[in-house]
């Protein structure tokens, strides 16, 4: 039996609970982390969504998530041993650190962008980009590598494990699952670009994470396993081979990872992510060159395929929205001239406070008791009899007018009780169990 895990981080608070105070924490976080007896510090940036992702500055691996996810997970390994196979560790001389050297920031402070390193005669670092735009809950990882020779260089990158289990999200279940991928399958091959992983362990903290290893049109994916190194449910690496660096030249191998706390939006945001777009590629420097996108540019002005429209801009509430989408009501995006609210598979109609599935806010009238309402029977309220004022407050036994009988609105008993049908069975119950309570003293009355 696996024990049980202890959140090692503050218990995830669901974006609705959060008091609005904390809802504009600020862009970056610098906290900072005492290791094994090494102080520095572990940059942390706050996505879209609220979520952490707290950079380590010796590998650039993320040190910790919260949601927990990804813990330790990925460090870089580059080799000029073209012959290296995936079950092999990775030598320490192939391994990215920086020796705990001090990070710096780009993007105006969302991109922390590690220390320089020399490996396999390539000049490397890391940046990681993590925006904090609505709904923008992922982070972009950029591997750059730097030819300084005459020559070109042909080397091979491996992100992910590398020597040991450090996937936390996935840990304590046995089992790796795909949720979703690119393909629709549940099985890790290299023809996948994008996935989903992780469990929902409630009260852990733990999230749906994603993963897009390249762009569908620009793969060079070439491994992508994660039964290695005896750990099956805990680790998780791909490659990408036979990348050569011309000579004085760049190179760039760009890949997403996405933090979300439900499958579903996991599955939604890790797909918007492997269709690039000007704001997923913002801020990439000219001379970097990619090689493994060569997808359309959703903001580029230019409709491409899988575009249904593409207005040149990255505004997601307009009739075009930042994934190149024609704007609908469940996009999860507001349509500004359109739309009150749009919470994507959040919308609902029978759920206190949520955001309709017509995109109108919740409000008296609905048929649901919000926040501030004592009762709302929908079109029924203001019409007497009991019903529901039509300012949908509650009917107290003091403003009642027929001198105290119970009014439809009191038998609530004040419950914001979410559904027209649980009202309902809230209100039957009283009179069921007087009608028992007569039934058994006329039995009692019968057997005299
Ligand atoms: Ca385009
Ligand atoms: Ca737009
Ligand atoms: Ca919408
Ligand atoms: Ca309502």
């Amino acid at each position: 039996m696996e024990p049980v895990r202890i959140p090692k981080e503050t218990y995830y608070v669901p974006r609705e609970m959060k008091p609005a105070s904390l809802m504009s924490w600020s862009t970056l976080v610098v906290l900072v982390s005492i290791s094994a007896g090494t102080a520095h510090a572990d940059p942390t940036l706050r996505d879209g969504n609220g979520h952490s992702w707290q950079i380590d500055s010796d590998d650039g691996g993320i040190r910790n998530g919260t949601p927990d996810a990804f813990d330790g997970w990925p460090t870089l390994c580059i080799t000029d041993d073209l012959s290296f196979a995936p079950t092999d560790e990775c030598p320490f001389d192939d391994t990215y650190r920086t020796g705990f050297t001090e990070p710096t920031t780009g993007l105006a402070g969302r991109e922390i962008i590690t220390a320089t390193v020399s490996l396999a005669n390539l000049r490397v670092h890391r940046r990681i980009y993590v925006p904090d735009g609505p709904g923008q809950g992922w982070a972009r990882y950029m591997e750059v590598l730097e030819n300084p020779a005459s020559t070109p260089t042909t080397v091979r990158l491996r992100v992910g494990t590398v020597s040991y289990g450090s996937l936390a999200t996935i840990d304590g279940t046995g089992s790796f699952d795909v949720l979703a991928s690119s393909d629709g399958g549940e099985a890790l091959h290299r023809g996948l670009y994008w996935f989903t992983t992780g469990i929902l362990c409630l009260g852990c903290g733990d999230s749906t994470v994603g993963f897009v290893m390249d762009g569908p049109g620009g793969s060079r994916l070439t491994t992508l396993e994660n039964d290695v190194f005896g750990y099956p449910s805990r680790s998780l690496l791909w490659e990408y081979d036979d990348i050569t660096v011309p000579a004085r030249g760049t190179v760039a191998v760009v890949y997403f990872l996405t933090h979300e706390v439900t499958h579903q939006r996991a599955a939604v945001a890790t797909e918007e992510l492997s269709r690039a777009s000007i704001t997923t590629m913002a801020g990439i420097p000219e001379t970097y060159q990619v090689i493994n996108w060569d997808s359309p540019i959703c903001g580029d002005s230019v409709l491409e395929d899988g575009e249904e429209c593409d207005d040149g801009n990255a505004d997601r509430a307009d009739a075009c929205t930042d994934v190149c989408r024609n704007a609908t009501c469940g996009d999860g995006r507001v349509y500004a001239a359109m739309e009150e609210c749009d919470d994507g598979m959040a919308n609902a109609d029978t759920r206190a406070d949520r955001c309709r599935t017509d995109c109108t806010a919740p409000r008296c009238g609905d048929g649901v008791v919000d926040t501030g309402e004592g009762c709302d029977d929908g079109a029924a309220n203001g019409t007497g009899a009991g019903a529901c004022p039509s300012d949908c407050a509650e009917v107290g036994p003091s403003t009642s007018e027929d001198g105290g009988a119970p009014s439809a609105s009191r038998d609530r008993g004040g419950c914001a009780v979410e559904s027209g049908k649980l009202r309902g069975s809230n209100a039957f119950l009283p009179v069921a169990l007087s009608a028992l309570f007569l039934f058994g003293l006329r039995r009692r009355h019968r057997s005299r």
